[in-house]
């Protein structure tokens, strides 16, 4: 048996026919296809050997050569594709064609149903004792679809069996914030695939491989510009460079779209205003669109952020939303195009002083009285929380209160404030919990899923948008653990009623085989890693409690409060949180339907992982979990941290199970996490714990025993300096070698002789890769490089919350009386700084 497995893999690969069985880095995500075992293959013999394509259109011509490639490369069989469809009556065939096409060429078989456009049937019927498999999808990207689902069962070793589909709404796009210079605004995954020093780059095989996989999860539209748009994207050259990717993107039935900035006609075509309600403008953008389709003829239209963050927008003309998405709209409506107008309009320059003020309150305050007056054509894509995209957030009050408009949720797959997928962070149980949030507007069910995809008030246009950023890095977003997010993401917009198990296990199987230890192990890491990096950073709704001012990384508390972001949680020594009611606070609450409302407006009502959005408690305040709020915060924090610590662990059971390249690059990623987890916990618990001064119950905020800070070693060449924020260090303090040669640290160490763990933190700038190394008695136990886990963003010069990482020797002997010496070689201008060592069994 295992003679004849080898002679098929022999086979396979001198026919060049297992291209992902190479190097497995994760380029192809789950779209691997890897071989099936032949006892899995069994399962798919009777699979035909031919295929009908009857719709002749790129996207349809693309689903047969899917199908045959994904076949090929799973199966071994090389599938024929007819020349004459009338071959079908002659041999067993896979019919791809529209219900019509293949009515008129089989007419034995009907559809079951109606096929949306978007949707897919899978049957299987005999004529002329031959079995066809008939994949009919509405259009050709149902097709599409439908291919792509067959091969997904057959690559988790399914049984095959008859299956129709069609996808929850109409928008399901991707946002990608990639600058023209080849940047990505919170992409943590390398350069960008499309652009590149002002240009579209000239290969864009990374384009069409992005389709393959934003296709095989159903999605169908990308905007690959950032939202802080370029004013150059709408010059005539650029839109001519722009049509390239289209054309990458157009077999997988993606449609390119494009983010652009209100103030074009006047920057771009050179008008004295942008007014725009000033006929000039609209003609402006009317002739900028046709233009645009001439070149693109299935462009899918334009993402509008105005009046946020710096961008301009109507309100500079006493203009509303509306005036300026409709003016757009228009120009748009001829051609099929639609506008995203991002409901992330609010004022960052709010005044601290003022209790009432309440950036939360600014999505439903701009847009809510505009219910009703957008063109047909108008998406309004509203962030699915009011704030940012922090690990916990209600969902927005503005999807209840438009109920004349259509709304996208937008979503956002690169984990800005989120670990920045150098921490894992499954994000399917975050956005199932706010789609499935019932906001009961009309005192009716009104779950936001239902809302978005436009039941609840019957709105023709709704949909999803993931902020993806994926980049240049070979397997896409950097952590192997990553993609699950953005084929996660895919899933739900095609079906939000899929549960966070049965995606993330097809996800697993896909990605890493179908081994059960290997399913099992991946299924669990990933269904509570949500919940973990919640518990390590912003308990209870507080927010993500990183630098808000800086890369949205490691923990920097203090930066929220006192300016102008609003991003506040009014942490003062008598209590903490947003006072966000109708009775004392901003109002906030009343935004939402009563029924939801009297909710979050009630203490007690309010659950408690939204306690600190909503209410602004004292310390000892008694959670419905019966802990004190502040004992909960320090709990959560050991938690969470804990618990990060066993991810190493747990993925080294499956060393030899996976591919050993992605195995070392996710353990190398496991271990980061697991230190940095520890530099969240201690910064945010010894923050809490000097602003309440309540001491931890149990005693370990502020007491580590274990530990030997770098200031009280005895020091050749290494000085103390502080570290800001106070939090992100013991003492506020770390040391720093700031000389050419080598500084060292010593210490005598006491311990009752065994085997310990030395763990030393220390701070990892961008730039330099310091040496380390570790002696016992003056012999080496172990060297580094701090050359850096970190995510890209982190340019920091800073030893900071961002920047605290830790290495850890294992299985050292010791015994009383050793000398314990670290020797830290500066290099470029990172000083190797040092925190404190702590050893532990
Ligand atoms: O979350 C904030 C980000 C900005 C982003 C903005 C937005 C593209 O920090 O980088 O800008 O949201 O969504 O527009």
């Amino acid at each position: 048996m295992y003679f004849r497995n080898a002679i098929v893999l022999l086979t396979w690969a001198l026919l060049g026919s297992a291209p992902f069985a190479q190097a497995e880095n994760g380029s192809a995500g789950w779209l691997r296809y890897a071989p099936l075992s032949q006892r899995a293959a069994q399962l798919y013999e009777k699979i035909p050997r031919h295929v009908v394509e009857i719709t002749n259109t790129p996207v349809a011509r693309n689903a047969a050569n899917e199908l045959m490639r994904g076949i090929h490369s799973m199966l071994g069989n090389d599938l024929q594709l007819a020349s004459d469809p009338s071959t079908f009556a002659i041999q067993d065939s896979f019919v791809l064609g529209t219900p019509a096409e293949i009515h008129a060429l089989v007419p034995a078989w009907k559809a079951a149903g109606t096929i949306a456009d978007e949707g897919f049937s899978i049957s299987e019927i005999t004529v002329n004792g031959h079995a066809l498999w008939i994949i009919a999808g509405g259009a050709d990207r149902g097709e599409l679809y439908g291919v792509f689902h067959l091969l997904e069962q057959i690559a988790q070793e399914k049984p095959l069996s008859s299956d129709a589909e069609s996808p929850s709404s109409p928008i399901r796009w991707v946002n990608q914030w990639d600058n023209l210079n080849g940047s990505i605004e919170r992409g943590y995954a390398g350069r960008s695939i499309f652009f590149d020093n002002g240009h579209v780059r000239t290969d864009l095989t990374r384009v069409s491989d992005y389709g393959r996989l934003l296709a095989s999860v159903g999605l169908n539209g990308a905007a690959v510009n950032n939202v802080n748009s370029d004013l150059r994207t709408l010059e005539p050259e650029m839109i001519h460079e722009l049509a390239r990717i289209a054309d990458a993107f157009r077999p997988c039935g993606v449609r390119m779209s494009l983010s652009v900035d209100l103030s074009s006609p006047q920057v771009v075509g050179h008008l004295s205003t942008f007014d725009p309600i000033d006929p000039n403008v609209a003609t402006w953008w009317q002739s900028k669109v046709d233009e645009i389709y001439k070149e693109i003829p299935d462009f899918g239209g334009f993402v509008i952020k105005a009046d946020s963050e710096g961008r301009v927008g109507p309100s500079k003309y006493g203009r509303t939303p509306a005036q300026a998405a409709n003016t757009v709209a228009r120009a748009l409506k001829p051609h099929g195009g639609v506008v995203l107008y991002r409901g992330f309009v609010y004022n960052n320059h709010l005044d601290w002083n003022d209790l009432k003020a309440d950036r939360a309150r600014a999505g439903y305050d701009n847009f809510h009285a505009l219910d009703g007056t957008f063109e047909p054509n108008v998406i309004i894509q509203i962030k699915h929380g009011p704030i940012d995209f922090q690990v916990r957030e209600p969902v927005s009050p503005l999807f209840a209160a438009l109920r004349h408009t259509n709304q996208a949720i937008e979503l956002q797959v690169t984990q800005e404030y989120i670990g920045q997928q150098r921490h894992m962070v499954f994000l399917v149980p975050m956005w199932k919990a706010v789609l499935d949030t019932d906001m009961r507007a009309e005192n009716r069910s009104t779950p936001v899923k239902e809302i978005v995809e436009g039941k609840s008030f019957r709105q023709p246009l709704g949909g999803f948008v993931g902020v993806a950023n994926v980049g240049l890095d070979a397997d896409w977003l950097h952590h192997p653990m990553a993609m699950a997010n953005l084929y996660g993401f895919g899933k739900l917009a095609w079906n939000p009623d899929l549960t966070t198990d049965q995606i993330v296990d097809s996800w697993t199987r896909l990605t890493f085989g179908n081994d059960p230890k290997v399913v099992s192990t991946i299924d669990a890491l990933q269904r509570d890693s949500w919940r973990v990096y919640e518990q390590y950073t912003g308990p209870l709704g507080i927010g993500t409690l990183t630098n808000i001012l800086g890369i949205h990384y490691g923990p920097g508390i203090d930066s929220a409060e006192h300016n102008g972001w609003g991003q506040w949680f009014r942490g003062d020594s008598q209590g903490i949180g947003m006072d966000r009611t109708v009775a004392t606070g901003t109002g906030y609450i009343g935004q939402y339907p009563p029924e939801l409302a009297k909710v979050y407006e009630s203490l007690t009502a309010c659950p408690d992982e939204l306690l600190l959005f909503m209410h602004h408690v004292p310390y000892s305040y008694v959670l419905h979990s019966g802990k004190t709020l502040i004992q909960y915060v320090y709990d959560s924090h050991y938690a969470g941290a804990e618990t990060a610590a066993t991810y190493p662990a747990r993925w080294q059971q499956l060393h030899g199970l996976i591919d050993d390249e992605r195995y070392e690059q996710t353990l190398d990623l496991f271990i980061y996490q697991a230190g940095h987890a520890i530099v969240w916990r201690d910064a945010v618990t010894r923050w809490f714990q000097r602003i309440s001064g309540i001491p931890d119950r149990q005693g370990r905020v502020g007491n580590y025993p274990d530990r030997i800070v770098a200031e009280d070693m005895a020091a050749d060449g290494y000085a103390p300096v502080d570290v800001t924020p106070w939090e992100a260090a013991s003492n506020g303090q770390a040391v720093e070698c700031n000389r050419a040669a080598s500084c060292t640290l010593t210490t005598k160490l006491d311990r009752p002789a065994g085997a310990y763990k030395i763990a030393v933190q220390y701070f990892d700038l961008r730039t330099g890769a310091s040496h380390y190394e570790l002696l016992l008695n003056g012999n080496p136990i172990g060297h580094w490089v701090a050359d850096a886990t970190l995510p890209p963003a982190v340019v920091d010069k800073q030893l900071d919350g961002s920047t605290g990482t830790r290495f850890t020797v294992r299985g050292v002997s010791l015994k009383p009386g050793d000398r314990l010496t670290l020797r830290g070689t500066p290099d470029g201008e990172e000083p190797a700084p040092v925190d404190y060592i702590e050893i532990t069994k």
